[in-house]
């Protein structure tokens, strides 16, 4: 169960009974231990009387607790007053003095980030803003241990490992072991795969302890190949799937699953990792300012070695940090050549790292050789991006190549383009313009460089898995790329906002349910609570039959040229009806807006190209050895082929691709209990102390974290396990009625007069303390020696947004 409040946050329960549908106050967030023992709050004066009992406007005039929450708001208040503030939530203003929520959550978050407390508790939800700034005591082994041997570590500051050891518990559970997860998000840049790997690290630490040779080889094992931000997983990411963007210079371009397998022991025997989405356009297509995966870069990196001598710096013969002088002549890398997707190509540390990835390659069983054909097939992707189509005169004929005409299948294949028609589904050539040859270009490309991708998560996964029959239980850390809204929009955002519409839904309904399950468990007089449904959205995604996903799929299939503006025209027909669709009448280029739960989002629908079946098939016929792994020929697919060499399979579209992986992920989250990770970016240019207030705002709302501090609001702020409260005021058991004693009403049998009354004398005290506690924390006007009015009344909420 969760922890219990600090006094004065408790009032502004009460506000709820004389005020449901107010908006809530942010004093209910789980406010810092560290307020009451740590670092942030130093400077604050100790808390008073008033401040204790809760009777603040006692204390202080109305008026001017009024003005200083106004000062607070205005962001002008001290920070120790504003501390103060947090802390006291003057009831009476509550309910006349409206303000927003987000305003008040901003400001505590400000307040803490300025005073270097990077973490906090918001209803089920762990906030972590970015210090941008090292701050290695907050990771060190000795904070994990602190965590890990605490015995009750939701008491200690709130902190990722808090989050990791709650888990670990949860998972070695006698009782009822369930696996866990948690679920990372956030914007680009905000954290999430550093809090990913610290949890990794965590876990290497605590979820390790090798008592023997055997498990001592595996906790290596594991270390070495998952769980050390060394090799692997740090090189998997650099290794093909990050990049350079303009908001994080190691940006992770897919969204992840990694499974952290326990044996009975409950120590690490494996993991295995899913990837999501890679953003594979971006090998083909680098918005202005970004760059290609870091992959590419570190091939052809190249930097000069120099030497100071003295005061003299002598600058040696240049060296290669990426692939050797025979290396790059054999794959085509001349020095000096040029490569249109390779822009920017200023330096980055991430591009140093040719020996590291290598490294990490041999850690992961893919010898020197296999190597060889994964730098040959990059080089020839680099080589493809060089291809320039001119359009030719004769329509009917093929589009020539601007550095001169070569007669070869793989170009061919770009230029011309099969379709089958007629009865006889007879097979038509048909030569493509010239923006039809440049998508089949790029087409190729990322077909090619998914497939690799995909390869090599399956490569890792095989190297890390550990046995069906060695594990039992699991913790799930996801690190998910979180909402996205860019001036251009286009399927791979539609697909992450997807991604993020149904974990939203997920968290609402999974975090209301518990939340009012346990209240019905308990007995309490309870009315649900509704809650902001994006089902509508939902539907209007991937609802069944007709939805985006259905027609997107549909447009993919009939490969028709100008699909973009006939999509556009069947979405707004067919999902009309849906309040979620909008349209934008200023775009010019064919798109349609959805109303996402996080804000609107306009999408084009260009873009939408399938591959088409010859790339496939070409890839199929090659007799480069890495690429006949990469596109095996399904002997299925051949079963189903027509005379012509045409594939009748269905078309596997990368909506319905990653339709079908979603929901296989909430499957598997639905079968964990769930921990939930904000990483928020304090501002983008990623500077310490700089708190944009603007873009935190945007980002508390992108990731919901408004919606759930009014879901945790609506319902109970104390939540005390029955264990806890039993031992804790089970005493009051005993106070007895205030009624004498006379011949009617005889002390209870065993008790003399005398006896009870020396009981009562000794307990007197302690009643009182107690009393007072729970008149300050749970109901002010509590009457000393009526228990009853000592709990909390059910409380009726409604709708709070
Ligand atoms: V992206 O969606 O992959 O583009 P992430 O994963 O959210 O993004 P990442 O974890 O890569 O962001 O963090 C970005 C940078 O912030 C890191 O490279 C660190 O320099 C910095 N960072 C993040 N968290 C911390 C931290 N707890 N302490 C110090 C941090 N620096
Ligand atoms: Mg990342």
């Amino acid at each position: 169960m969760l922890q219990e409040m600090p006094a004065a946050q408790h009032r502004s329960h009460r506000r709820y009974r004389a005020a449901p549908e107010q908006p809530t106050s942010v004093f209910r967030l789980a406010l810092p231990d560290s307020c009451a023992s740590g670092s942030a709050t130093n400077a604050r004066p100790p808390p008073g009387p008033a401040r204790v009992n809760g009777h603040s406007s006692d204390a202080r005039g109305r008026q001017s607790l009024k003005e200083d929450l106004q000062e607070f708001l205005d962001g002008e208040a001290p920070l120790h007053q504003l501390d103060d503030l947090t802390k006291v939530n003057p009831v009476t203003l509550e309910t006349e003095f409206a303000y927003d929520i987000s305003v008040s959550v901003l400001r505590c978050l400000q307040a803490r980030y300025t005073a270097d407390t990077f973490y906090t508790n918001a209803g089920c939800t762990l906030v972590a803003l970015n210090p941008f700034k090292p701050v290695p005591q907050l990771y060190s082994p000795e904070q994990m241990r602190e965590y890990h041997t605490a015995p009750q570590p939701q008491k200690l500051k709130p902190h990722i490992f808090m989050v990791g050891e709650q888990t670990y518990r949860n998972v070695k559970s006698l009782i009822e072991p369930v696996n866990q997860s948690i679920v990372v998000s956030g914007e680009s840049g905000a954290g999430k795969t550093w809090t990913s790997r610290c949890l990794m690290k965590f876990y290497a630490v605590v979820a390790t302890s090798p008592t023997s040779w055997e498990s001592h080889k595996i906790a290596e094992r594991i270390e070495q190949r998952i769980l050390n931000s060394n090799p692997v997983m740090e090189a998997f990411g650099i290794i093909l799937g990050n990049a350079c963007t303009l908001k994080n210079n190691n940006s992770s371009r897919f969204g992840k699953f990694i499974q952290l397998q326990l044996n009975r022991a409950h120590q690490m025997t494996g993991a295995a990792v899913q990837t999501y989405l890679l953003e594979k356009t971006r090998v083909a297509c680098q918005a202005s300012s970004e760059r290609n995966f870091h992959i590419f870069y570190q091939v052809c990196s190249r930097m000069p070695l120099h030497m100071t001598f003295g005061d003299t710096t002598r600058f040696l013969q240049p060296i290669y940090k990426g692939a050797s002088v025979d290396e790059r002549l054999q794959w085509h890398l001349p020095e000096g050549a040029a490569f249109s997707w390779l822009p920017n190509p200023e330096r980055t540390l991430e591009e140093d790292c040719f020996e590291v990835t290598r490294e990490a390659m041999l850690h992961l069983g893919i010898d020197t050789p296999t190597q060889t054909n994964i730098f040959k097939v990059l080089a020839g992707l680099l080589h493809l991006g060089n291809i320039q189509f001119a359009a030719s005169d004769d329509e009917a004929q093929p589009c020539q190549l601007v550095d001169g005409a070569e007669e070869d299948p793989l170009l061919e294949t770009l230029q011309i383009r099969t379709i089958r028609a007629g009865r006889q589904q007879q097979v038509f050539r048909k030569p493509c313009s010239q923006a039809e040859c440049d998508t089949r270009r790029d087409c190729l490309a990322k077909l090619v460089y998914a497939r690799l991708f995909d390869w090599l998560v399956s490569v890792i996964n095989s190297s890390i898995y550990a046995d069906a029959d060695s594990w039992a239980t699991f913790i799930g850390l996801l690190d998910v790329y979180g909402f996205e809204s860019f001036p251009d929009n286009s399927l791979e955002q539609l697909c992450i906002n997807y991604a993020n519409e149904k974990l939203q839904q997920y968290f609402v309904a999974h975090y209301l349910r518990a939340q009012q399950e346990e209240y019905a468990v308990e007995g309490l007089e309870w009315s649900f609570v509704s809650y902001q449904d994006n089902q509508t959205c939902l539907d209007l995604i991937e609802g069944s039959p007709i939805s985006i996903c259905s027609l997107i799929n549909e447009e993919c299939r009939l490969n028709r040229p100008s699909s973009a503006a006939q999509l556009q025209t069947r979405i707004e027909s067919a999902l009309a009806s849906n309040p979620c669709l909008r349209h934008n009448r200023l775009s010019r280029e064919p798109s349609f807006v959805v109303a996402h739960y996080a804000g609107p989002v306009q999408y084009h629908t260009a873009g939408l190209d399938p591959v088409p079946p010859e790339l496939t098939r070409l890839l199929q016929q090659s007799q480069d050895p890495l690429l006949k792994v990469l596109f095996p020929t399904d002997p299925k697919e051949k079963s189903q082929e027509e005379p012509s060499g045409q594939s009748r399979a269905p078309v596997l579209t990368v909506v319905s691709k990653f339709k079908a992986s979603l929901e296989q992920l909430l499957q598997v989250l639905q079968s964990t209990t769930p921990h939930y990770i904000r990483c928020i970016k304090p501002n983008s240019q990623g500077q310490a102390q700089t708190f944009h207030q603007e873009e935190v705002l945007s980002q508390l709302e992108a990731c919901g974290l408004v919606e759930t501090i009014h879901i945790s609001a609506a319902g109970f702020p104390i939540r005390v396990s029955h264990r806890n409260f039993v031992e804790r005021y089970e005493l009051l058991k005993r106070l007895r009625p205030h009624r004498p004693l006379s011949p009617h009403n005889p002390p209870d049998e065993g008790h003399s007069e005398h006896s009870l009354q020396a009981e009562e004398a000794t307990l007197q005290p302690r009643l009182r303390d107690i009393l007072d506690t729970l008149s300050a924390v749970i109901q002010p006007t509590v009457i000393p020696g009526d228990p009853a009015e000592a709990l909390p009344a059910p409380v009726h909420c409604g709708r709070t947004k």
